[in-house]
């Protein structure tokens, strides 16, 4: 048995199909009154059929000379009717519904199946999407399917639906994605049966390839000198607080990194950003720091529409004069906005580099 599966296997891949044509032509005629259609058809019609206005289909009579099909559309076909000019031996008529998508596997990771499938934050396009297409009455029309990335059109090696023992109601597809740049992705997929009618299995996957954290590394600085994807803030002043928050030269790597001083007074000192963070998942945090005082720490904080969801903060940190690598791990809950704070509340300075957030791979 497992041989024969094995053999199973290699047959699929080697009568994969890269680019299809459409199984069905389907002609849509739009009219206000009786009208009469001439069209090129080859080869000859056979068992030509015409939607009526409740649904039901009805013969048509059509006249073929010389690879051209004539034909006349009665009053009753309503203003837009579906023409078949051929009818298939295999097509079911009476399909009323979509194919369904299923065991959707992402790099190897099986996937809850939804309308919308977010994989979240992903270091670039994942390397492989499998999923099993099927209709309950017609074939997969796989050469009249679908594939966008991020609006443009894949190119037809992208995707291949390879035949199942089972009949070709269902195929396999497999994805293959080029590279991307670091951003947000939506890959949208739209595949047919081939029913007298098409009805489309959607399928949207979202992945972000874009780093985390904007500028970790403090070297995107306005004209005045402030960080462009940084702000500085101060929460909780009173009359006495004096402080610095600037970026300054000299940093872990690169020309700059950010310095945050406390001098005197209320102390709540913060450089912050929003991050793009996905509810449920868990992230790394990583950076290099040094510290003159213990007012230093990281702080995570996940917005709702009304109130705060979510409030984590790292231990704070020990002096250090030299560089020093620090890590910290984190869970968020689902939340509408998430940021990212670098922290002094105290005296001293700190100084904070080269951050980098990344999620960390699930282990179920
Ligand atoms: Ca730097």
């Amino acid at each position: 048995m497992r041989n024969w599966l094995t053999v199973l296997g290699v047959a699929l891949v080697v009568c994969s199909l890269a680019a299809e044509e459409p199984l069905l032509d389907r002609l849509t005629v739009h009219a206000t009154g009786p009208v009469t259609v001439t069209v090129p058809c080859e080869p000859a019609p056979s068992d030509s059929i015409f939607r009526m206005q409740d649904g039901s289909w009805e013969a048509l009579e059509v006249a073929y000379e010389e690879g051209r099909a004539t034909f006349s559309l009665p009053v009753e076909a309503g203003g837009r009717t579906t023409v078949l000019l051929t009818v298939p031996e295999w097509l079911e008529l009476e399909d009323e519904t979509p194919p369904a998508v299923q065991d959707l596997t992402v790099d190897g990771r099986e996937l809850e199946v939804a309308p919308e499938v977010d994989l979240g934050h992903t270091p670039g396009a994942p390397k492989s999407i499998r999923f099993i297409v099927k209709d309950d009455m017609n074939p997969i029309d796989a050469g009249a399917a679908s594939l966008t990335l991020d609006g443009m059109p894949l190119p037809d090696d992208a995707a291949t639906f390879s035949p199942v023992r089972n009949g070709p109601e269902t195929r396999i597809v497999d994805i293959a994605l080029p590279d991307v740049q670091p951003a947000v992705h939506a890959l949208k997929l739209r595949i047919p049966d081939a029913a007298a009618v098409a009805h489309f299995a959607e399928l949207t996957v979202r992945f972000n390839t874009a780093p985390l954290v904007r500028d970790g590394g403090f070297e995107e600085i306005k004209a005045d000198g402030t960080s462009v994807r940084w702000g500085a803030s101060m929460w909780s002043t009173d009359a006495e607080t004096k402080a610095e928050l600037k970026i300054v030269e000299g940093g872990h790597s690169g020309e700059y990194c950010a310095e945050i001083t406390g001098i005197a007074g209320g102390l709540n000192l913060l450089f912050g950003q929003q991050v793009s963070l996905t509810g449920g998942r868990s992230y790394l945090l990583k950076g290099f720091y040094k510290a003159t005082g213990t007012g230093g720490f990281i702080s995570l904080i996940a917005d709702g529409d009304k109130s705060k969801e979510q409030y984590l903060n790292a231990p704070h940190f020990k002096p250090a004069e030299d560089w020093t690598p620090f890590e910290w791990t984190f869970s968020v809950k689902p939340a509408k906005r998430f940021s990212l704070y670098l922290r002094n509340a105290g005296k001293g300075s700190i100084w904070y580099d080269d951050v980098a957030l990344e999620e960390v791979a699930q282990t179920e």
